[in-house]
């Protein structure tokens, strides 16, 4: 899954793809390059972030959707009127960082459509989240909540088969449960459904190499942690530089046999 965000503030890209012309040539390189879809966004969720309005959301991201109608598409979104409006311009997937919780028109609107859904674990919000994340057993406790968020999901009409699951890397975690969370990915895996990474250029990757107050992690870093995720049984991996990526995750995949 290759990552286009369309933001002025992203963690990593926030502003290169403010343009919906240059978005839309970035999402196609990244098709070409061999993503399987990519996942456009209009709001950033990095920490500390704020909220962005749905006029500015829709304003940012809808002439990216135009621009890629006919392609796989992903929206990166917590708001069901954006997500209704990407979905009835093709997008196949709503990815959802709140897993179904912060809008209480989502699940129909992913269900009206029967569009496959991403839900992530993050504790607390985007604000806040990174001040001190605490939990009695990281793995078990996502596991828990993943587990929880596909009970509702199925309750409110979304078929099953429908439901991605992701862990969060970064959405209230330190560093040591990031990389816990990679770890242990099995345990995610037995869920059984498909679970997504999204490590890419994230700060623990940054951290881990000695810097302390690193907001970023390097392309390296990003691609031993998505090799290791997949490894581990993740199936979808969430990526800025997506040619690296696929030439990393196919060396990996010839070694898996
Ligand atoms: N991470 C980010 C945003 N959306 N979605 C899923 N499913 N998994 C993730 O790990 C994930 C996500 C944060 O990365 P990015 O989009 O590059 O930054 P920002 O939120 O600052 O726009």
């Amino acid at each position: 899954m290759g990552v286009v965000n369309v933001t002025p503030d992203s963690f990593s890209d926030g502003g290169v793809h403010l343009d919906p012309d240059v978005a839309a040539a970035a999402a196609r390189q990244m098709l070409e390059d061999g993503a399987t879809i990519v996942d456009v966004g209009g709001e950033s969720t990095r920490p500390g972030a704020e909220p962005v309005a749905l006029d500015e959301e829709l304003r940012r991201v809808l002439p990216v959707l135009e621009r890629l109608e006919g392609l796989p598409v992903s929206i990166d979104t917590a708001k069901a009127e954006v997500a209704r409006r990407a979905l009835a311009l093709g997008a196949e997937l709503v990815n959802d960082v709140t897993a179904l919780r912060s809008d209480p028109e989502m699940a129909a609107a992913v269900a009206e459509r029967d569009a496959y859904v991403c839900l992530m674990h993050m504790q607390g919000e985007p604000r806040t989240m990174q001040i001190a994340p605490a939990y009695d057993d990281v793995v078990s406790d996502v596991a828990a909540f993943l587990d929880a968020r596909v009970a509702f999901a199925v309750e409110a009409g979304i078929d099953e088969e429908r439901i991605l699951l992701d862990p969060g890397i970064g959405f209230g975690k330190t560093m040591e449960q990031n990389f816990e969370l990679i770890r242990r990915l099995p345990e995610l895996v037995a869920l059984g459904r498909p679970i997504v990474v999204g490590f890419s250029r994230k700060s623990s990757l940054g951290r881990v190499l000695g810097i302390p107050d690193a907001k970023t992690g390097p392309l390296s870093a990003s691609v031993a942690a998505a090799v290791a995720a997949y490894e581990r049984g993740a199936t979808m991996l969430r990526v800025h530089d997506v040619r690296e990526h696929v030439e990393a995750l196919t060396v990996a995949a010839a070694v898996a046999g």
